[in-house]
Parts: structure tokens; sequence; C-alpha cells
């Protein structure tokens, strides 16, 4: 390996993903982000190419019509047929009344598109065409590095080595690149801003690029604008229309700033002024600083969230070798657990560069990152497991505040919401569908099964409550409460009884997925199908505890909780699988390796089935698992990892997460089985689809510390405590290492260390004081902030220790 190269890599092998060429395709470009403003870097020697992307370029506008207003009065009807089991004709009613206003029945046509039309889009491309020495190209490296945020490209042309190094920075909101060289004044290239429809960019002299346009081109579309300054020391800049160039600089330095009209709020039309202004002052702000000064600021910024967690699982020599070869190699069987390090702390870097705190989007189906004008399924918030997927490592990883924009987009979601629960349900409280995105849509989908889905607001909703189970923060919950209740006041009117009694939904679906009666009639639609419930079950439950902590609405509390349960708990079905539909009819699955395993919620990220709990219902979840299959797409593997590690089987989720890594190449959309990794370490569905990577960083998490178990005790006047689980499903191959800095609920801060597949050692802090009890095999000591005190065993073999906010506990085994 040539000298540039082992400079890098020595220094950063770890963290650092690296390339011997530039990327063929999208998917090999490296991903840059500072939650506004994402780039894919391609690394073309000559002609580089970065693909830009701001988080609220969308095309599409606010859908004011787009529910059926008197869909709610075919309701009865709807449930009629449903529970008489005439599901064709209970199919036909659903189109035509639960789903939207695209009224494709009548038009004959797949119209859905009309109505349901937005996508997110790229911002276009900055181009750099550089004239470059004659001669070799020698030495080529492109890398990202993960702990810094810094991307670059190296080379050798003729005599000369050229270097690139990309941040976009959340500090100055800008991406800024510098380009320097081994040789003064070898640095000449021209610089454009181009999109595929509409921009127009100008040439501002002396030294700015300014491309505005609309998303698809027309007035009326959002307006976007990208501002381009060059600073170069030494050479002569000029420009022209469209372009700026450079000629024989030592060094230079190109800043970029873009923003939109978009603003998160249904009431002005998610719209606000043109961006001109805003985008002009960031871009002034920065002009006068030196790359050395924002890169400082940007390192400091990002280096905040992304050093809170260090993860070791071993090393491997195959640890120093290029990133696309490493995946080859490890999907062959040779070691490396560095890779899944990586992978681990790559997936973090994404929801750090794809979801700031000051966000005014969350994180969508590519996080940040998409090139084209209709992305794939539009790159929306699909709310029946992508968007929350997204956001699953958030708390867990220690990035709380990366999770922030989606908590404040849920807060926007009710005032569309109340008109679709009014639509179709003539019910008080708020409801969102299937999918959500950034024009508030809360509608249904045009068609079954995936359309009519009527809980993606109870589920986004236990974010809200999470994001409280972690951070203890009484003000923040304070604010989600309202969104929390008037959610249940949704379900709360609709559930109906089921001919035993039990509280269920009609009409109900299990997401996109169909059953097959004894009797052979096919149907999306049924009553009380498993998920729905669990959702419900989990919203009553948490809101109850967020009431409690709060201290207000006792007489609700009392109401949700009789309701809670009354709702029809899991089942066991005749094949030992946890029952998916309102009757046992998995067994004659016309997919049975469908996709969605959404009756599991309630094992993850539910909490209502445990191996510790609910034994029974935690075997038929393994027996499902079984039965459905490890196969899947890229976030299907991802959440089957997360699954198996709450059942504390740490060797099938690492088979799952082995299988995640597999290299694909492919972004042909497949939703059977073709999921893996491509060589950027993008998640592939295929296509990109980024949700596999957040729930592979969520699955790793849960082998190793899990604490969505609660107890009762006397010693605790809080009402939510929680069980710290240390390694409840560690892999038997990653035999010693350590992880740092995760969080677990009740406010906690928790390092572990493990040798032989043993606790060595655990530390945990205390951020709000909360009791916490830990499980952990066998006998040991503790110290507190240094100082052994006696250790306090409960019941069932755990720890029981009644901490003080900022006081570290450490317990280290004795039995090795
Ligand atoms: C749902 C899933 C697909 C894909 C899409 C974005 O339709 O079933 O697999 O993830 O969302």
């Amino acid at each position: 390996m040539a000298s540039t190269n082992n400079k890098v890599i020595d220094r950063k092998s770890d963290l650092t993903l690296w390339y011997k060429e530039p990327a063929k395709s999208w998917e090999q470009a490296l991903a840059v982000g500072n939650g506004q403003l994402g780039a894919m870097i391609f690394g073309n020697t000559e002609k580089e190419r970065l693909q830009l992307n701001e988080i609220t370029v969308w095309s599409g506008e606010c859908k004011l019509e787009a529910d059926r207003k008197e869909g709610f009065k075919a309701l009865p009807e709807i449930r009629r047929l449903i529970r008489e089991e005439k599901f064709s004709e209970a199919m036909e009613l659903m189109t035509e009344n639960m789903t939207d206003a695209g009224d494709r029945l009548a038009a004959h046509k797949a119209d859905w598109d009309d109505l349901y039309s937005a996508s997110y889009q790229t911002l276009g491309d900055l181009t750099l065409d550089f004239i470059l020495d004659k001669g070799e190209m020698e030495d080529y490296i492109r890398w990202l590095d993960i702990d810094s945020a810094i991307a670059g490209v190296s080379f050798k042309s003729g005599e000369t080595i050229y270097r690139r190094e990309i941040v976009s920075s959340a500090f100055d909101k800008i991406i800024a690149i510098r380009l320097t060289s081994s040789r003064r004044g070898a640095i000449s290239f021209k610089a454009m801003l181009s999109r595929i429809v509409g921009a127009r960019t100008v040439y501002c002299s002396p030294d700015k690029l300014v491309m505005t346009g609309t998303t698809l081109g027309r007035p009326g579309d959002l307006c976007y604008e990208a501002q381009l300054k060059l600073i170069a020391k030494g050479g002569v800049v000029t420009g022209e229309e469209g372009h700026i160039q450079v000629t024989g600089a030592d060094e230079a330095v190109l800043y970029l700033s873009a923003g939109t009209d978009y603003e998160l709020n249904y009431t002005s039309g998610y719209k606000r002024e043109h961006p001109h202004a805003r985008v002009e002052r960031i871009l002034e702000a920065v002009a006068g600083k030196a790359f050395e000064e924002v890169l400082q600021a940007h390192l400091k910024e990002y280096r905040h969230y992304f050093d809170r967690v260090g993860l070791k699982l071993g090393e491997s020599e195959n640890g120093m070798l290029p990133t696309d070869e490493r995946l080859k190699r490890f999907q062959a069987g040779e070691e490396d657990p560095q890779l899944i390090t990586l992978f681990y702390q790559f997936g973090r870097y994404l929801l750090i560069s794809s979801s700031r705190p000051d966000n005014q989007l969350p994180s969508n189906s590519q996080g940040i990152w998409g090139d084209g004008l209709e992305l794939p399924w539009k790159c929306d918030y699909k709310s029946n497991i992508n968007f929350q997927m997204n956001y699953w490592p958030s708390e867990i990883s220690n990035l709380s505040e990366c999770h922030l924009p989606m908590l404040n987009f849920i807060k926007h979601l009710p005032e569309p919401g109340r008109k679709t629960a009014k639509a179709y349900f003539d019910a008080p409280g708020w409801l969102m569908a299937y999918t959500t995105n950034a024009w508030g849509w809360t509608t249904p989908g045009a068609y079954g099964p995936w359309g009519p889905f009527f809980c993606g607001s109870g589920w986004v909703c236990q974010h809200l409550w999470e994001h409280f189970a972690f951070t203890r923060d009484l003000d923040y919950l304070k604010e989600a409460y309202p969104v929390m209740k008037e959610c249940c006041e949704f379900y709360l009117h609709t559930m109906i009884e089921d001919s035993n009694g039990y509280l269920i939904t009609s009409p109900s679906t299990s997401p996109e997925n169909t059953f097959c009666t004894d009797e052979g009639a096919q149907s999306w639609v049924c009553e009380g199908a498993a998920m729905e419930r669990q959702i419900i079950w989990e919203l009553f439950n948490s809101t109850v505890l967020a009431c409690k902590n709060l201290d207000l609405d006792q007489e609700f509390s009392k109401k949700l909780e009789t309701a809670r349960d009354c709702i029809r708990r899991p089942e066991i079905g005749k094949g030992g699988q946890l029952m998916e539909w309102g009757k046992d009819w998995d067994l004659n699955a016309p997919e049975p390796q469908h996709r969605h395993v959404s009756h599991l919620f309630a094992l993850y990220p539910g909490r209502q089935i445990s191996p510790i709990h609910t034994p029974d219902l935690a075997e038929a979840c393994r027996k499902t698992l079984e039965l459905r299959g490890d196969a899947g797409t890229g976030w299907s593997i991802a959440w089957k990892i997360n699954f198996w590690s709450r059942l504390y089987d740490g060797d099938h989720a690492l088979k799952l997460l082995n299988q995640q890594l597999k290299p694909v190449e492919s972004t042909l959309t497949n939703y059977m089985d073709a999921g893996g990794t491509y060589s950027n370490l993008f998640d592939a569905h295929p296509p990109f689809q980024i949700d596999g990577n957040f729930g592979a960083v969520s699955g790793i998490t849960e082998m190793l510390l899990q604490s969505q178990e609660m107890f009762d005790s006397p010693k605790s006047t809080c009402p939510d405590n929680y069980m710290l689980h240390i390694l409840p499903a560690l892999p038997s191959c990653w035999p010693t290492g350590s992880v740092r800095g995760l969080r677990a609920r009740g406010g906690f801060e928790v390092d572990i260390r493990w040798e032989g597949g043993k606790l060595e050692e655990t530390v945990i802090r205390s951020l709000a004081g909360s009791l916490c009890r830990i499980r952990i095999a066998g006998e040991c000591s503790m110290k507190v902030n240094g100082k052994a005190v006696p250790v306090q065993k409960t019941g069932d073999g755990s720890f029981e220790i009644k901490t003080e906010k900022d006081c570290a506990y450490q317990l280290r085994r004795l039995d090795k």
C-alpha cells in the first residue's frame, strides 16, 4: 500500500470507511450531513460530483381534501361484514370508503399518485471540473471518518498529490470543502451548481454562485436556493453564467449554504418567506472564517454527540482492509469484529448527520440523502414500521437530542389528524394512518392491505413516552402528554367488543399482510388483528404512566387503565405461534415468509411480552420467527435482530446481523429476501432505505443492555421503575468486549466490560436519581463513587439500588 494510504489508515482504521476507487454508483458514494444539508461524495479525480440534499426539499403541497369526509358512514356495515366473515364485500367497501379520496375505482386508473404525490427530492449537484497535473494516477484513496465526520479524497496525478476534505457543519450550517495540493499553484477547477429541472444558476461577482428554483419547476411549488462561495489562496477567480472558476491557486475553500421556504406549520400551509435572505446570511457569516476554524467548530459540535458511546468487540487483521473488501470477506466467513463496531457507529453517525435537534423535519426513509425528483416510496415517513425504526437507536445509543426532530414533528400531526379521525370514524382525538410526509398527510392510503392501517398515530406516540422514560424530563412530558391523551381518545372511542367482550379494533389490518381462512377466503381486513391491540395496549399503558408522573387527569387515567385491561391479550395459535389475526389463520398464510412481523410488536419495540414475565408468549414469538424465517428486506432483518435479542438469543441475533452485512449491489426493489448492505454501508432494502441501518444499531444495543422490564417496589414513589438487564443476549462469539455510554430507561448511563462471555464490571451513572434493579448472574461487589457498599439482593436474584442523582455505581463480578 502506498504511503499516503498508510498514513490515513494507520491513523483511523477503526472508524473509517475507505476505498481504493471512486464511486461508480450512488450507493458507493460517501454520505456527509449536518441534519439539514447532506452530500453524497463520489470522489472522481477529474470530475468530482457532490450530490446535494436539503432536508425540506419536498415536491407537492398540503392535501386538504385527501380524507373521505363521509367515510365513517360505511363503518357499521364494514364491521358487520367483517364479523360475518364476508371479507370480499368488506374489502370492497373499505376501498370505497376507508382509503384516500382518489376515487380510483370510478376513474379505472391507478391515480392514487394524484393525491399522494409529494416526494422528497435532490437539491441538485455541485460539480467540480479539475485540471490536474498530467501523468500517472497513483495512490488513490477516498474515505469517510465517522469519528470526525470528515470525508476526503487523495491521489497523486503526475508529480502532484491532491487532497480534498469535505464536512457538513451543523455549527456553521454549511457544507465546507478544502482543496489542497503538494505543489503551489496546482489548484485549477470550474465549479457548477445544477439541478435536473427548473434551476437557474447565476454567477455573482466576484466569488459566488446562486442557484434558485422550485421543486418541480412550476410556480407555486416549494422554492429553494443554494449559494456557493469560493475562497482561493493565490490564483485567479473568474466566473460566468452558471459557473465559477479558479486557475492556479495554492488552495481553495468552498462554502455552500441552502434552504427552502418550507416551514413545519399546518396553519401556514407549511410555507414561509423565500429562503434567499436566510441562505445569504448563513453564507456571509462563515465567509470570513478560515477552513480550519470551521473544521474545529464542526469537530467540537459533532463529537459532543458521537463520542458518548464506545464499542469494542475485538480486532482482526481484516480491519485494515478497504471497506468493500471487508464486507465481501466477512460474508465469506472471515473474522472482522471491527466491521460490526464500524457498522454500529456508522448507524449512529447517520442519525447524528440526518437528525440534529433543530431540524425542521425528522430523518426520512433515506435520512436526508436521495438523488432524483421522485425517490423510493417518496422517502416519506411510513408509520407501519419504517419511521419508527429510524429512531429506535436514538435513546439507547445516547443520542436523545437527535430524537427531538421526530418528537417535534409528531406534535404537529394532531391538527390534520383530527380531521382524519372525524372523516373515517366520526371520532374525537387524532389519527394518522399508515404514513405521513412533510405536508401533514394523515389520510389512509388508496389500497389495501397497506393503506387502511389505523395505528400509525398510536405507534408514533410510543416515542413521545420513551423519550421521557429515558430522560425523566417532566417539563418535556408536560408538553407531550396532550398529544398522547388525544391519541388515546381516538382509540377509546373506536375500539369495539369482540364476541367475548374483549376490546379490539375493527376494521383491522396487520401491516401489508394478508390471511386466508380455513374455508379458503383471502383477505387483508379482519377484526382484532394482534398488532393493533398491542399498539393500543402500549399507548394506554404509557399514557397512564404519564398521568401518574405528572400527577394529573386521575379519572381519565382510571378509564384508560380499565380499557387497557379489557384489550384482548396476545394469543397462541395451533402451530404454537403468536397469532397475527383475529382468528387462528396464520398457518394458511398466502405469504408465510412475509417481511412484516407486525404481531411481534409486543416483544419489540413493545414490552407486553418477555421471556421472564410471559414465557409462553415469548416461546410463541420464537415459533413465529422460525416459521417466518430469517430472510427479508433490510429493515425486516434488522427488526428480527431486535426480536431475537429480546428473546435473549444472542447467537440467533448475530446470525441475522451477519446476514444484514451481506454485500448488495442491486438497487431494484425487492420485497422478499434481498436485504443487505451497500459498499458505502447504507442499508439495502433494496433499494437504499436507512431504517435497516438504525434497526441494526438498536438490535446490537439490545444484545448488550435492555431496560424495558418494569418492577414495583415499596422503596419507590415513582410509577415506573426499570430493570437494567446487563448482557441479556451476548453472542457466544463475542467472548470479550466492552461498551461505554449506553442509556437505559429510568435515566441511567451504563458501561459494561465482559470477558470469557461473562460480565467483569459494569458502571451505572444515575442521571435522575431513580431506583433501579440490575439483573446480573452470580455474586458481585459494589462501589458507590469509589467506596465499597454491601449488595442488596431482591427475590429474583437481581440487585436493587436506590440511586442518587449524578452518582456512579460500580459492580464487579466476584465468582469468575
Ligand atoms: C412498506 C414496506 C416496504 C418498504 C416501504 C417503504 O411498504 O412494506 O418494504 O419498506 O414501506
